[in-house]
């Protein structure tokens, strides 16, 4: 009988795992095995900052297994702005987290780092031997060195994933706090409904690899299933599939059905240029794995958003 509490249960890639749950046939590769129970948690349950919400929160549900989502995240933008909130937020959420685990006696827990932990002044592409190596990309370093600090020794099977830029269904759509492509299909939308430019931040050029949230979300079923290492593990989508911004923006263009005027504001920071991320060992221990092409998550994306714009987090713009 496992009980598998996953932090963070409310956020895109907690949804994700939890649509992938509840729709694979029970027995299934990724699908619910008899015996187990999912406890999706959200803030609401207990602040995690707090080490006496957290033991509650362990209390409660007493995990057999974790799977640590939760945190305070967001795109460059919001990262550059808030750097130390960013650093103090996440290191008392993962040091809780960690801790009550342990002392409580869960048998298993699988964080979540980030490929943005990684030095951008190392050797490509990045893999998980040099997570540690050189400091972080100073766009980031708040949020990035609260993440390595989850790959310390607890001296049990405490492990890890590393998964690049993450979009899907239930993300953040805030036009400034969130990430590149929910934040470029929110603006899309309003400006195909309100006459006006699409405008792009950057140049465009920075590349970047992302995963659909429910191809994440098998993989860290899987991670939580038949990985025992302690090691952090880079969940991703091949090297090969990087793509520039650019292509990116064309893409939700294409998607959204703009035909409007489209610019670059290029007066707006790039962050890191890129963060090209192996997904060899992965793929050397997964086994074959179908990734959900490009064009189809987009699709399925943009339609939710538009599906379910009163419910989305748009941060304060409504329609
Ligand atoms: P998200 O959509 O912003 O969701 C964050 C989740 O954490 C929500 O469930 C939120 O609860 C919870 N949370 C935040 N602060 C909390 C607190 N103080 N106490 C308790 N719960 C709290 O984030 P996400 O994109 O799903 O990210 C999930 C994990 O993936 C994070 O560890 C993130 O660093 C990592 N990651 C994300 C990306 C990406 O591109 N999105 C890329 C790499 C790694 P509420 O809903 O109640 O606020
Ligand atoms: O997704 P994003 O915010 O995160 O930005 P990072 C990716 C790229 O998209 C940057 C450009 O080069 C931005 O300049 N961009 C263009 C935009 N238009 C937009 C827009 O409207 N919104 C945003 N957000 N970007 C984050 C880290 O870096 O990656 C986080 O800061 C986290 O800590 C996350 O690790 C996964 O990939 O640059």
């Amino acid at each position: 009988m496992s009980r598998i509490l996953v932090t963070g249960g409310s956020g895109l890639v907690g949804k994700a795992i939890k649509y992938v749950i509840e729709t694979e046939p029970e027995g299934s590769k990724f699908g619910k095995q008899p015996g187990e129970t999912w406890i999706f948690a959200s803030s609401s349950e207990g602040d995690l900052r707090d080490p006496v919400a957290t033991d509650a929160l362990f209390e409660k549900y007493k995990p057999t297994h974790v799977i640590h989502l939760a945190a305070l995240v967001g795109g460059l933008f919001k990262n550059m702005k808030y750097k130390l909130t960013f650093l103090r937020d996440n290191t008392l959420i993962n040091d809780n987290v960690l801790r009550s685990a342990y002392t409580h006696q869960t048998s298993k827990v699988v964080s979540c780092l980030s490929t943005c932990v990684f030095s951008d002044k190392v050797e490509y592409p990045l893999d998980e031997n040099k997570v540690h190596l050189g400091p972080p990309h100073e766009s980031n370093f708040g949020y990035a060195h609260a993440k390595r600090m989850v790959d310390e020794e607890f001296g049990c099977n405490f492990t890890s994933a590393i998964p690049t830029n993450v979009f899907g269904p239930y993300d953040n759509f805030d036009l400034e706090d969130s990430h590149v492509i929910p934040g470029l299909i929110h603006k899309c939308v309003l400006a195909k409904k309100n006459g006006t430019p699409f405008v792009v931040s950057g140049t465009g050029k920075p590349l970047r690899q992302f995963i659909y949230s429910r191809d994440l979300a098998k993989l860290f079923i899987w991670q939580l299933r038949h990985y025992d290492d302690v090691e952090p593990l880079i969940l991703s989508v091949g090297e090969d599939e990087e793509v520039s911004i650019k292509q990116v923006a064309d893409a939700i263009v294409k998607e959204v059905g703009f035909e409007g005027n489209y610019v670059f504001d290029t007066t707006r920071a790039d962050g890191q240029f890129r963060k090209p991320a192996s997904n060899k060992k992965l793929l050397s221990l997964v086994g074959d794995f179908q990734f959900t092409p490009f064009e189809q998550a987009l699709h399925e994306t943009v339609k939710w958003f538009l599906d379910n714009y009163d419910i989305a987090r748009t941060g304060s713009v409504k329609k």
